[in-house]
C-alpha cells in the first residue's frame, strides 16, 4: 500500500490554507481592529468598542503560540500514523517476499540488510511513542493516542496473523477461503490502521472521547477500509506497477484475496435458501456474466451468419436464418 493522503493539487492548497496558523492569526487581528475601531468612530463609543475588544480577545482564544503548537502537534501525529504504516509495511514486505515498495526496492531487499528489517521495524514502531511522548504528554488525550495506537498495532497485528495463516506456502485449499475470513482479514490487517485510526487520533484531539460517537465513525471507516483492501487485491492483479509502485505477489503467496472467488460459489451453490441464490448472482455479477452472455450472443449470431453463408449453398438462407432471428436476443 498505499499513499492514502496523496490527493489532487486543489485538497492540498486548501489544506496548505487551514493549516496555516499564521493566516488564521493575521485575520484574527485584522476582524478585532474591524469591529472596534474602523466602522465606529464616535468618541462617545470608546468605552463600549474597547470592552467589545476585550470580550472578543477573552472568548475566541486568540490565536497565539497555542494554535500553533496544537497545529504542529495534529501534524506530529499524522507522521506517527505514517511510522506505524512502515512499520507494519516493512515487516510485511518481509513476510509476503514482496519484491518492490513505493517504486522501490523493498527495504529488506536491499544490500546488506536483510532480516536486519525486523529490527529495523521494530525501531520505526519504537520512534511513535518516542515522539507521542516528548510532544504530547501533557495533553489531556494523551493517553487516548497512546491506547489507540497501542489497540490499532494489536488489531493489526491480529490482521496479519490471519493472513498468513490462511495462506500456507505451497498448500491450495480453497475452502479456507470463506467470505467470512475474508472480512476479518481485511478488517484487522487494513481497516482499522488505515481508515479508523487517523480519525479517531483527531477526534481524541479535537476532545471526542465519547464511545458513541466513536462507534459511529468506526462503522463508517471499517466499510471504507474494506472496499480499500478489495481495491488492493484488483491492484495486486490488474494495477501497473509504474503507478502503485509495488509488483503484486497475492497469487505466488496462495493470499485469500478478494479475487478468489470459487469458495464463495461452493458455499451458496446448490442451495435452496434465497439468500445463499442472492449471493451466487452477486457473484456472478462481479465477474460480469451479464456483459460476457451478450458478447457471446453477438459472436455466436456471427458465426452463425458466416455458416449460413457458407455451407447453404442450395438451400435459402432465409430458412436458417429466420431460425437464428427467432432466438438471438431472445428474453423469455
Ligand atoms: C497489508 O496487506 C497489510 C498490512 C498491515 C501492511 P497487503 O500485504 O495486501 O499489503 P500490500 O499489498 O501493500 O503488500
Ligand atoms: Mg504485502
Ligand atoms: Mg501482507
Ligand atoms: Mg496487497
Amino acid at each position: 500500500m498505499r499513499p492514502l493522503l496523496g490527493t489532487s493539487n486543489g485538497t492540498q492548497s486548501k489544506k496548505a490554507l487551514l493549516s496555516d496558523p499564521q493566516l488564521f492569526d493575521t485575520q484574527f487581528d485584522e476582524l478585532v481592529t474591524e469591529l472596534t475601531e474602523r466602522d465606529i468612530a464616535d468618541p462617545a463609543l470608546t468605552d463600549a468598542l474597547n470592552r467589545l475588544r476585550e470580550v472578543l480577545l477573552y472568548n475566541l482564544v486568540p490565536p497565539t503560540k497555542l494554535t500553533q503548537d496544537a497545529v504542529q502537534r495534529a501534524l506530529l501525529v499524522g507522521w506517527c500514523i505514517e511510522l506505524l504504516q512502515a512499520f507494519f509495511l516493512v515487516a510485511d514486505d518481509i513476510m509476503d517476499a514482496s519484491v518492490t515498495r513505493r517504486g522501490q526496492p523493498c527495504w529488506y531487499k536491499k544490500e546488506g540488510v536483510g532480516l536486519e528489517a525486523i529490527n529495523d521495524s521494530f525501531l520505526l514502531e519504537a520512534a511513535i511513542y518516542r515522539l507521542l511522548r516528548r510532544h504530547c504528554r501533557e495533553q489531556p488525550y494523551y493517553l487516548h493516542l497512546l491506547e489507540l495506537f497501542m489497540e490499532t498495532s494489536f488489531q493489526t497485528e491480529l490482521g496479519q496473523a490471519l493472513d498468513l495463516m490462511t495462506a500456507p506456502p505451497g498448500q491450495i485449499n480453497l475452502s479456507r477461503f470463506t467470505m467470512e475470513r475474508y472480512k476479518a482479514i481485511v478488517k484487522y490487517k487494513t481497516a482499522f490502521y488505515s481508515f479508523y485510526l487517523p480519525v479517531a487520533a483527531a477526534m481524541y484531539m479535537a476532545g471526542i472521547n465519547s464511545e458513541v460517537e466513536h462507534n459511529n465513525a468506526k462503522h463508517i471507516l471499517l466499510e471504507m477500509g474494506e472496499f480499500f483492501q478489495i481495491q488492493d487485491d484488483y491492484l495486486d492483479c490488474y494495477g501497473d506497477p509504474a503507478v502503485t509502485g509495488k509488483i503484486g505477489t497475492d497469487i505466488q503467496d496462495n493470499k485469500c484475496s478478494w479475487l478468489v472467488q470459487r469458495a464463495e460459489l461452493e458455499a451458496c451453490y446448490a442451495r435452496h435458501d434465497e439468500a445463499s441464490v442472492q449471493r451466487v448472482k452477486a457473484l456472478y455479477s462481479t465477474l460480469q456474466m451479464e456483459d460476457l452472455y451478450h458478447r457471446h450472443e453477438e459472436d455466436s449470431y456471427r458465426r452463425l451468419q458466416e455458416l449460413i453463408a457458407r455451407h447453404a449453398q442450395n438451400l435459402p438462407h432465409s430458412v436458417f436464418l429466420n431460425f437464428a432471428k427467432k432466438i438471438y436476443k431472445r428474453n423469455k
